[in-house]
């Protein structure tokens, strides 16, 4: 399971402070936390807290890769900010996010070749985010064919569901569930799947066992990475169980310190 550490994200108030006052200390702090609690790789987003989306993004990077060597995964809606981003990353990036829509393929395939990147595909397209398990998978098909006739092979990729607050449509889930089962069966080797866990919980108390009972599901549907909070202790603990329910990791009776060590 490749855990990517959401926390860096302008979303989050104390993040949003540090990007304006350049506070590097906040950053690196929890960039080392994040490793620590097992992140493998971390989600870089300045959200809306800066009225200078690439400078901020530029800071981010430099930033969080002087106090850790974990991969880092550039999260952006401006696509302005990935080229200088993915220019100053020293590491094998991850690129968040293309959608399916042919434009935005056309940008981002070409851009992931360059740079040796990974890249993320959300199932949206021209029409928006589907509601359906089968139009999720249609876009999947779609991205994982552009992806070919790119040259990008599909272990490259991280095909996203798109996971919508179960406070709003409470039948999403289901189909982000049922999609993530069929995104495997699209090609060999099969495309990665990642959610953005913590989506699922917005406008929710119990978020913690919210988010926590959809990562062990996704995992039993063959979710093999996603964005969330590393810092979330029961929300790790679960992931390390489930995995050992899928025969994943080797049992014995210390098996949450095994994994951690
Ligand atoms: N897919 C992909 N990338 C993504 C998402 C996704 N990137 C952004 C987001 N979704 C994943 N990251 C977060 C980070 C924070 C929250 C949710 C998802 C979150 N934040 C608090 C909130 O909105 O309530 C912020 C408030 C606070 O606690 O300070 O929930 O789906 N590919």
């Amino acid at each position: 399971m490749l855990v990517i550490g959401e926390r860096i994200n302008g979303m989050f108030r104390d993040v949003r402070r540090a990007i304006q006052g350049r506070d590097k200390e906040v950053i690196q702090d929890l960039a080392r936390r994040q490793v620590e609690a097992g992140a493998q790789a971390l989600d870089i987003n300045v959200g809306t807290a800066s009225a200078e989306p690439v400078e901020a993004m530029l800071w981010l990077v430099e930033t969080t890769q002087e106090a850790v060597s974990a991969r880092l995964c550039i999260d952006s809606a401006k696509r302005e900010v990935f080229e200088p981003a993915l220019e100053a990353y020293k590491g094998r990036p991850i690129i968040n996010s293309t959608t399916g829509a042919q434009e935005s393929l056309d940008f981002f395939l070409p851009l992931a070749l360059k740079h040796d990147a990974e890249l993320i595909a959300l199932t949206i397209d021209e029409s928006g985010v589907p509601s359906s398990t089968e139009a999720r998978v249609e876009i999947a098909m779609r991205i994982l064919v552009a992806a070919m006739e790119y040259g990008l092979p599909p272990e490259t990729l991280y095909i996203d569901p798109v996971v919508l607050p179960v406070s709003a449509l409470q039948d999403q889930p289901g189909h982000v569930l049922a999609a993530i089962g069929q995104f495997r069966q699209l090609a060999s080797p099969p495309p990665h799947i990642v959610v953005g866990l913590s989506n699922i919980s917005q406008n929710s108390t119990e978020r913690s066992l919210i988010n926590r009972t959809l990562l062990v599901m996704g995992i039993a549907h063959g979710l093999d990475a996603a964005l969330m909070d590393p810092l979330d202790t029961e929300m790790m603990d679960a992931m390390i169980t489930a995995e050992l329910l899928l025969n994943k990791n080797l049992y014995c009776d210390s098996f949450l310190e095994a994994y951690r060590r």
